[in-house]
């Protein structure tokens, strides 16, 4: 029989049918709204995390002196655990201990692991991969309308809108089931607009590609609202009935003349005009942010520019506009409701408010004083471990930190400095290998859990197939920590239970779960919390009305110089995962080395062609990988994907002052041509299916 379950990858968790015990065969869910039985190839070989030889299936510690890895029991494994996080706490009280967590963990773990933090550990220090994913829009969303949920309507709305601008998202790489709206859209009449430094698959489907600087999102769309005013196509009447702060947002963009923005942006000014032209014309305009323009330490700045795009229009709440955000991970949008943030307690409850922490104590059956303060932010975090102010025991449960992180060779640093390092994992990641000790988990087809995908509609992944033996749920696991620190609360190990218990601790809260079953969940084909569409009437903040910010340009962190003269920016590609930890042990799927993607005019004036090595270099670190030459991308500008080590030796950790998002997607950079000829062995190319 198949079971009905969820890719194990991004966030639009595409339905999918399972066959098979041992290793999973996958077919498609037609019924399933989101994807309609479409996947990308990532889902159609997830069954390729199955089978292979580096499953991790004994727990394993490490000697530090020989470097030499053994397998332990369980019960040793827990115990070292357990003694390093006393040893920790001893020297350093309770926040001598450190937690990091995933989006992509379902909504169950991400719980548990709050509550492990905050109960049994009592640590204030723990916080996750997404402040490195959608931060920068939950922020300017909490600001602007009261409430954080990434698209405030099903996806398949974008269908019904006249104009969608995409400002950094590449969609037909990153969801591609999702481009099919994108079509419809157009076949419908509709237009789509792509603001994206590259001329991506996404933006090969855009009616207007506008191909701005890294990091002028902001500046381009205080451009866009200074031609809307000067054109009176601002709706004055929905602004007086529904917004406040107008009035200075207005002042604001009234020296962003198109010529302006055209020497800040590099976008020409007749461009500029031409998507404000369509804007200003069309009933339905709806504006979705990504990564290309949240990874800044401008990100929420340029949220909120945007944001007040839409709210000038007239557009939010208004069914097939307005404005959302495309999350990333399978459980982004869930991972950042339910407590694994350093600010937060389930139900997207702020911990610094007594009212949420009396709740959720009474929950945990706990005294609201014995629950700590807010901890570091996830790079500040990181950047403390170690130190002598910092945690010198850090856990580690979905996240391949040595990766992904910014300015990861400074970031792995810290991590060798800690006393302790812990990880849970499926294989030896690249941060694994530098644990003390590695507790192998149970993945994806092989236990139960939710995950609320993009559009807040939380779903059910379905157990179907048996783990391999020697393996632990993280709930498992993280029930073991408890019981061996002498925890009084409960650390129930069963999906279900634990998602009871989610929904006590969230009802009443921001992102309130007590509605949701796993039954209804299975009957309606995923539930929305907080209803289907948001904002039709009002708005989350106590007066109903939207916030409208005004927000100055400040650009980019660093800035090209004679030292560093390129724009360099990082991403995704089709068929690998994040820091490929999963997918590049797919087998089915190409794993061909990172690359630079360059423009042909730099290319020549390097001297070097596709395939060529090429040395980048930043004021953080280098890397060498074989050249991509196109015309797609700006002559200023290169492109390196992060799914191997390398990209992150390079970027900057500048952070966002509001959301504290590393700026990921700009720094400034040096390119050398290297002699010998590249080394590594050819493999498949990179396909744009
Ligand atoms: N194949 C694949 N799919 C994925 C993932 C994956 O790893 N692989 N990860 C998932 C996750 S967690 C996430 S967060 C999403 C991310 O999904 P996206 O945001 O679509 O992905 P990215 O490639 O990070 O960035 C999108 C685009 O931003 C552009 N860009 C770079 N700098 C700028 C800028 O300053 N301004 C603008 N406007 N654009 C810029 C890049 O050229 C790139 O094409 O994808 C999800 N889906
Ligand atoms: N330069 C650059 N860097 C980036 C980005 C970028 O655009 N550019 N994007 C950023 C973004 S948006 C994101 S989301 C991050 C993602 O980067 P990471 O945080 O590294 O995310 P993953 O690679 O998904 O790592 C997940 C790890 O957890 C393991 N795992 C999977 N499922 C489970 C589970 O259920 N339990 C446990 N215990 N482990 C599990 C996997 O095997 C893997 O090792 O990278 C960020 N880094
Ligand atoms: S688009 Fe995302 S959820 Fe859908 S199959 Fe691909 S990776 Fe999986
Ligand atoms: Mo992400």
């Amino acid at each position: 029989m198949a079971t009905e379950t969820h890719c194990p990858y991004c966030s639009l968790q595409c339905g999918m049918r399972l066959t098979g015990r041992r290793t999973p065969e996958v077919s498609a869910w037609e019924e399933f709204p989101v994807n309609r039985g479409a996947l990308c190839r990532k889902g159609w070989a997830a069954a390729g995390l199955y089978g292979g030889r580096e499953r991790l299936t004994s727990p394993l510690v490490r000697d530090r002196g020989t470097g030499e890895w053994s397998a332990v029991s369980w019960d040793d494994a827990l115990d070292r655990f357990v003694a390093g996080i006393r040893a920790a706490q001893a020297a350093k009280g309770p926040d001598g201990v450190a937690v990091f967590g995933g989006g992509g963990l379902t909504n169950e773990k991400a719980y548990a692991l709050g509550k492990l933090a905050r109960v049994a550990l009592g640590t204030s220090q723990i916080d996750y991969n997404g402040r490195w994913c959608m931060s920068s829009a939950a922020s300017a969303g909490i600001r602007a309308f009261g409430v954080d949920r990434g698209l405030p309507f099903p996806l398949a709305d974008v269908e019904e809108a006249d104009v969608l601008v995409l400002v950094g998202s590449n969609l037909a790489e990153t969801m591609p089931p999702a481009a099919r709206h994108l079509d419809r859209l157009r076949e419908r009449g509709g237009r789509v607009v792509v603001i994206d430094p590259r001329r991506t698959p996404t933006a090969e489907r855009a009616d207007l590609h506008l191909q701005p600087v890294p990091g002028t999102d902001l500046p381009l769309a205080l451009g866009v609202l200074h031609l809307l005013v000067a054109a009176g196509a601002v709706d004055e009447a929905y602004l007086a009935e529904r917004v406040t702060g107008w009035e200075p947002v207005r002042e604001s963009v009234a020296a962003w003349w198109p010529e302006r923005v055209e020497r800040v942006t590099g976008v020409e000014a007749t461009e500029v005009r031409a998507l404000t032209d369509m804007l200003g014309a069309s009933p339905r305009v709806m504006v979705l942010t990504a990564r290309g323009a949240e990874q800044h330490s401008t990100g929420s700045d340029t949220v909120l520019g945007w944001i007040n795009v839409a709210l000038a229009l007239g557009m939010v709440g208004r069914r097939g506009a307005g404005y959302g955000c495309l999350t990333g991970q399978g459980n982004g949008q869930g991972g950042r409701e339910h407590g694994q943030k350093a600010d937060q307690l389930p139900g997207y409850r702020r911990i610094d408010d007594p009212a949420a922490r009396a709740h959720v104590a009474g929950v945990w059956g706990v005294d609201p004083d014995s629950l700590p303060g807010p901890g570091r932010s996830a790079y500040e975090l990181l950047d403390a471990l170690g130190t002598p102010d910092g945690p010198s025991a850090l856990l580690v449960l979905g996240s391949n930190i040595v990766v992904s992180a910014p300015r990861a060779t400074h970031v792995t640093s810290r991590l060798e400095a800690l006393d302790l390092l812990v990880v849970c994992d499926v294989v030896m990641s690249e941060t694994a290998a530098l644990a003390d000790v590695v507790l192998p988990v149970t993945q994806w087809a092989e236990e139960t859990g939710t995950m609320t995908n993009l559009e807040g509609r939380v779903v059910l992944r379905q157990r179907a197939i048996t783990p391999p033996s020697g393996v632990r749920s993280d709930l498992e696991v993280i029930a073991a920590i408890a019981d061996r620190l002498g925890s009084t609360a409960s650390f129930p190990t069963d999906p279900e239970e634990v998602f009871v218990e989610l929904g006590r601790a969230s009802a009443g809260g921001p992102a309130d779960y007590s509605a949701i079953t796993y039954d209804r969940i299975r009957a309606e084909q995923g539930v929305f919390w907080g209803g289907e569409r948001l904002f039709a009437e009002s708005f989350a903040h106590p007066d109903g009305r939207a916030r409208m910010l005004a927000v100055e340009h400040r650009g980019a962190a660093e800035q090209p110089c004679a030292d560093y003269p390129v724009h360099l920016t990082t991403g995704r590609v089709l068929a690998q995962y994040q820091s490929g930890a999963q997918t590049r042990r797919v087998r089915s799927l190409p794993d061909e080395g990172p690359f630079v993607e360059l423009h042909p005019q730099l290319a020549g004036r390097l001297g070097v062609a596709t395939g060529e090595p090429v040395r980048v270099a930043t004021r953080r670190g280098e890397m060498t990988a074989p050249a991509r030459v196109v015309a797609t991308i700006r002559p200023d500008t290169v492109f390196v994907p992060f799914h191997w080590v390398g990209a992150n030796r390079l970027t900057n950790d500048a952070l966002d002052p509001a959301s504290r998002m590393p700026e990921f997607k700009v720094c400034a950079a040096r390119l050398t041509p290297v002699e010998e000829v590249a080394q590594r062995p050819s493999r498949d190319p990179v396909t744009h299916a």
